[in-house]
């Protein structure tokens, strides 16, 4: 393992693993923490011999999104400023989104548990999607709550891999929506609900299982493969990435999502549930 405690990398045969290891506050992360998950993705798209990325966590929760404490850390002379916002917001994500969008490699995600936020935008860009328990499972996209927009991707990549109906449930009502509902609608693969499986026991499952899908294939064909299948995909999550991260943008320079987040650290409000 590597890369400090908050976000392991580590590699085992043709499986780079990249793990959230930030159980104690649902896996939330920080603007550097989607910095160096994003470094870690280019990483194992780098390493020739890799031919699976694994994406998955540790704890209760898949990821709890962007930390809502994280604003704390802003001066106040720049909390509603063009620079700062295009420095910690939207550069950030439009290179994140990127990133995940044109890994090379086959690039799955084990959900332990919920997804919110700009992670959840993140899984939706993986190939392969696995589900511990459907039943403690759901995508969360509060971003009408928080006085934001859609983030990376997530309002294109939500309409195909959701369907138009809940995807704007999702995005306009900030509604969670359930694992048993995401399992009809084919949001995942597959669900190890019947094997009751701990979280590490879930990962492991995961990957011997995937690695067991692609172990006699011939590895260009694969990655030849995937690019051929995301061609079309592309096109449109780029163009909802950009636009979406420019009016974010403006949001944060007038100040609107740092009320709604302070509001939601003081429980003024919270998410739907
Ligand atoms: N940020 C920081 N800490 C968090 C977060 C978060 N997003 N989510 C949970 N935690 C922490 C809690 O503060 C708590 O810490 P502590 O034990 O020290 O008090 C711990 O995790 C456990 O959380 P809860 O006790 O609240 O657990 P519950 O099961 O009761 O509730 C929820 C779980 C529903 C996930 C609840 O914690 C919640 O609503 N969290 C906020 C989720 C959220 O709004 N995330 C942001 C989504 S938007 C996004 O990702 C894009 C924003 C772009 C920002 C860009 C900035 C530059």
């Amino acid at each position: 393992m590597s890369e400090g405690e908050d976000i392991l990398y580590e590699v085992k045969g043709k499986t780079a693993i990249i793990t959230l290891n930030l159980d104690k506050k649902l896996n939330a992360l920080n603007g550097p923490q989607y910095q160096l998950l994003t470094e870690l993705l280019q990483r194992a798209d780098e390493d020739e011999d890799t031919v699976l990325t694994l994406f998955q966590s540790t704890g209760r929760f898949f990821s709890a999104g962007a930390n809502i404490s994280d604003l704390g850390n802003a001066e106040s002379s720049e909390i509603f400023s063009y620079p700062y916002w295009l420095k910690n917001f939207t550069g950030r994500n439009v290179w994140s989104t990127d990133v995940f969008m044109n890994h090379k490699k086959v690039l799955a995600c084990a959900l332990n548990g919920p997804v919110i936020g700009l992670s959840a935008a993140l899984v939706c860009l993986c190939d392969l999607i696995y589900v511990n328990d459907e039943e403690k499972f759901y995508l969360l996209a509060p971003f009408s709550n928080l006085g934001l927009v859609a983030e990376g991707g997530a309002s294109a990549s939500m309409f195909m891999r959701l369907g138009w109906a809940k995807a704007s449930e999702a995005l306009l009502f900030s509604r969670p929506i359930p694992g048993t509902i995401l399992e009809k609608n084919g949001f995942f693969n597959k669900s190890y609900k019947d094997q009751k499986l701990s979280t590490e026991a879930f990962n492991e499952q995961v990957r011997k299982d995937l690695e067991g899908q692609f172990e006699n294939l011939y590895y260009p064909s694969i990655f030849e493969n995937k690019e051929l299948l995301k061609v079309n995909r592309d096109a449109q999550i780029s163009a909802a990435s950009s636009r979406e991260s420019v009016i974010g943008l403006r949001r944060w320079v007038a100040g609107i999502p740092q009320e709604r987040f302070m509001k939601l650290a003081q429980k003024d409000i919270k998410h739907k549930m």
